[in-house]
């Protein structure tokens, strides 16, 4: 009986793995659309949502607060020039913020942008990603999911696989020429 609710909810647990993609504005999203897609490639529940640190700080102070308590796993944020929403995000949930530093029109070159989402305080961290590196933010979340969900850590072999596979098929190429 109790192995059965074990399982029972360790099941739950696994549906409930769910990664929200947040950023500051619509203008983010051909960078953050990276994270979207690799996500879907991985089987992994994504929802996305604009929540913006400065314009919508009520809807930013809901949402880091009841994250957790909706399924989601993992939140990805990203946003540009003075790029609040990551550090804020984690100043308020307790799930694992993964920081994607958008090179947006407000930003000066792209440095604003990291420096706002790199350089948190002790006892606060943003897991922070390169410039506009929304599909490495995707692999990040995919596995952490993947640290208790076996199809997804399966999904992520397999990706390192093909890789793998496309360097020495590069490589090969070069040898034969
Ligand atoms: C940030 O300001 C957003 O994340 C976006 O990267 C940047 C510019 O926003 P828009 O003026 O294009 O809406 O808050």
């Amino acid at each position: 009986m109790l192995e059965q609710a074990k399982q029972t909810t360790h099941n739950k647990i696994k549906t409930m793995s769910k990664v929200a993609i947040i950023m500051g504005s619509i203008s983010d999203m051909p960078v953050m659309q990276d994270a979207i897609d690799i996500l879907k490639q991985f089987n992994v529940e994504v929802e996305v949502d604009i929540v913006s640190a400065h314009r919508t700080p009520e809807k930013l102070f809901d949402f880091s607060k009841n994250a957790h308590n909706r399924g989601i796993s993992v939140i990805i944020a990203g946003a540009g020039g003075a790029a609040h929403l990551p550090g804020m995000v984690a100043s308020m949930s307790p799930l694992p913020v993964i920081g994607v530093p958008v090179k947006s029109s407000n930003s000066i070159d792209g440095w604003d942008s990291v420096l706002s989402i790199l350089q948190m305080p002790g006892g606060v961290p943003v897991a922070t990603v390169a410039l506009n590196g929304a599909k490495n933010a995707g692999i990040l979340a995919a596995q952490i999911i993947g640290s208790h969900d076996k199809k997804v850590l399966d999904t992520i072999i397999a990706y390192k696989e093909e890789l793998k596979a496309a360097v020495n098929k590069a490589a090969e190429g070069l040898i034969n020429n």
